[in-house]
């Protein structure tokens, strides 16, 4: 496997930095499907929102899910709640289910991704998150991209995560929190990766989660955003964008589908922790270029 330096050094020790950016948000200057303004949203925010797009999605795609736990029961794919025995988290979804690949293959997706990205694109990571009522627990505010690096061997930052709401995501059932600009400095944290980190890092981070002081420094001139809306919303974040959730502690779950897209042009290297890459149900080393689905066929 090639390794080329680190652009982005993480986990090296007790310090925390905040890092310049070295990477377009925009990879392409073509604007369709998305116009010039969701363009420029998407690079000074971070994130587009799509609401209600794909609500012709949401039944079979929630129709998928007690299949996929039977299906893949006392495999690691299935992740749990860190305090109870909940399913917190179905991971690689589109290799045992056809509905949630030909969800992913949808051309209203792709030809997104394929844009922001510039190049063609491969699926590396799909899960669809539960968030089940009263017992789902948050997730720490972290980069996605931090851990794709530094775990994975993510060389650059050009890759995004689709996501579709399968049910409706509201103030009370843990919706994502995102902060707006996050994504143009990048947050090297503290800390060394352990081996099979992700054993217990799907279940509750705690390794690349910026310190209270960080998030302090970070969040001075910035606000968070809570990301709601009606099932078949989709959301597209950049893979750098700094994002959390907090405890559903309402009587609804708030469950989605995601998928993560990466440039076939930043096919990843050795891990930059050292340590061997994570397994393929968490993220594909398989470079090859997804094959859309037209979206009336999907
Ligand atoms: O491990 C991953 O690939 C993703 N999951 C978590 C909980 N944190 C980092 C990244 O978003
Ligand atoms: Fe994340």
């Amino acid at each position: 496997m090639a390794t080329s330096a680190d652009l982005y050094p993480s986990r090296q020790g007790d310090s925390e930095a905040l890092l310049p950016r070295l990477d377009p948000v925009v990879y392409s200057t073509a604007n369709t499907p998305l116009g010039e303004s969701q363009c420029a949203f998407y690079r000074d925010n971070g994130y587009l929102i799509f609401p209600g797009l794909l609500a012709d999605m949401v039944a079979p795609l929630r129709n998928e899910i007690g299949k996929l736990k039977r299906d893949l029961r006392g495999c690691e794919e299935l992740v749990l709640e860190p305090d109870s025995n909940e399913l917190r988290t179905v991971f690689n979804p589109i290799a045992y289910s056809t509905v949630v690949d030909r969800c992913f293959r949808d051309e209203r997706i792709v030809a997104v991704a394929r844009q922001l990205l510039g190049s063609e694109v491969y699926r590396m990571q799909s899960r669809i998150n539960i968030k089940p009522p009263l017992k789902g627990r948050a997730f720490s505010w972290h980069s996605d991209f931090e851990t794709w690096h530094v775990e994975d061997g993510m060389p650059r930052m050009r890759a995004l995560t689709a996501w579709v709401m399968l049910t409706e995501n509201h103030s009370h059932n843990g919706p994502l929190y995102v902060i707006p600009g996050s994504h143009r400095q990048y947050v090297s944290c503290a800390g060394q990766t352990g081996t099979d980190n992700y054993k217990t890092s799907l279940r509750q981070q705690t390794l690349g989660v910026p310190s209270p002081q960080m998030m302090q420094r970070v969040l001075k001139n910035r606000r968070i955003k809570a990301i709601t809306g009606e099932p078949g919303t989709l959301v597209i974040h950049e893979c750098n964008l700094l994002h959390a959730s907090p405890d559903n502690l309402s009587a609804d779950a708030r469950s989605i589908a995601m998928c993560v897209y990466n440039s076939v042009e930043n096919a990843p290297q050795a891990p930059f922790s050292g340590l061997p890459p994570r397994p393929a149900f968490l993220s594909s080393r398989d470079t090859t270029a997804v094959r859309a689905i037209a979206a009336e066929a999907a």
